[in-house]
């Protein structure tokens, strides 16, 4: 069932006239999912700043004056905390992110009693922690962990626009650990970083191609940070947005496709655009990492406005999440 396109094929579904695009996606989305159910995942930074690479949109990045408040790794307890009121909130994922590199031996100990707390509470657990060896994959497993996220970004060809701390086959060499960890790959990018429709369609292509595609794929809008290289960047045009979400879900019809970061900066209009087209998760709470993110009154308003509700604790069966009722999947 999965959709192998290539390059050229991709391009012309990209740019099939909106509807069309738009009904190829809904179609896609309601034969895997149930189409008024939106999962929800909280994020914490659970160690903020000071990150050694250079990614240019990042305001955890050493290389780059942001203004940003640093802090070191937080208590087990203060973790917890926030995991229970983002269960409260009604979230069904808590994802916790550090601005590392990589983790030391030591650091995977400590994130791993965090996993096995957050996970006792009933709620899936996802952590990006940035590059990871397989023994550091296996040993997150064993902790208790759902989903790792690590996201390719942009194109293969764009990267070293962005990045030069590291490489795209670093990161894909992340993912093939966490993969082969048996943990759930969450991977993505963000638009907005001066890249082309190309570019963007490139990045899908790599994803989709995978032995595996990821179960999640978080699309991010440029937040635009005051002191990194990327602030002044171009906005992306909504329609492309809206665009690159429907050829997402149409290359990976069974993987939770998310409007990520960047929802503060978009009208509701665009917000409900991007679920017609196929996304179906966002991060819920008023802070993303360290930027701003809506409020939950917000969301909860344009869920009720747009007939959404948050999805419960997903079935998987074999990775693949199971559908509410079949009823509801059908055209
Ligand atoms: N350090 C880890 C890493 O790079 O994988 C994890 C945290 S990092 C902040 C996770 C992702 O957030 C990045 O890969 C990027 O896609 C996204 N991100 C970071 N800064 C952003 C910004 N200003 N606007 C939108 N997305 C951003
Ligand atoms: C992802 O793709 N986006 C999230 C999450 N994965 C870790 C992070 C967005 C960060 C936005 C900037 C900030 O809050 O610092
Ligand atoms: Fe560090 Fe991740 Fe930010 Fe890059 S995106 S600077 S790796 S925290």
């Amino acid at each position: 069932m999965q959709i192998k396109l290539n390059l050229k094929e991709a391009t012309e579904v990209f740019n099939l006239p909106l509807n069309d695009l738009v009904f190829r996606a809904q179609t896609a989305h309601r034969t895997w999912f149930s189409p008024n159910e939106v999962q929800v995942s909280t994020l914490l930074s659970i160690k903020t700043g000071s990150c050694p690479e250079n990614c240019s949109y990042c305001p955890q990045s050493s290389h780059y004056e942001t203004g940003l408040n640093k802090e070191p790794l937080m208590e087990l307890a203060d973790v917890v905390a926030a995991a229970r009121r983002a269960k409260e909130a009604g979230s069904s994922r808590f994802c916790m992110g550090a601005a590392w590199r990589g983790p030391r031996d030591r650091d995977i100990a400590l994130v791993g009693q965090m996993i096995s707390e957050v996970k006792s509470l009933g709620l899936e657990t996802c952590v990006t922690l940035g590059l990871l060896r397989r023994s550091q994959a296996a040993a997150l497993k064993d902790a208790g962990l759902d989903y790792y996220n690590h996201n390719i970004d942009t194109s293969p060809e764009y990267y070293e626009e962005v990045i030069t701390t590291r490489t795209f086959q670093d990161r894909l060499d992340t993912l093939d650990s966490v993969r082969k960890s048996g943990i759930k790959v969450c991977s993505g990018g963000i638009l907005g970083l001066g890249e082309t429709n190309e570019d963007r369609i490139k990045m899908l292509l790599v994803l989709a191609n995978l032995e595996e595609p990821p179960e999640s794929v978080p699309i991010n809008q440029l937040i635009k940070i005051p002191g990194t290289p990327l602030a002044g960047e171009k906005d992306v045009d909504p329609f492309d947005f809206v665009r690159t979400i429907a050829l997402a879900r149409i290359l990976m019809p069974k993987s939770f496709i998310r409007l990520s970061a960047g929802r503060e900066q978009m009208s509701d209009e665009l917000q409900a655009l991007c679920f017609m087209a196929g996304a179906n998760s966002i991060f819920y709470g008023e802070k993303l990492l360290t930027a701003n993110n809506p409020v939950p009154e917000k969301d909860n308003a344009l869920f009720g406005r747009l007939g959404l509700k948050k999805m419960k604790l997903p079935k998987y069966e074999k990775n693949i999440p199971v559908m509410a009722s079949q009823e509801q999947a059908s055209l």
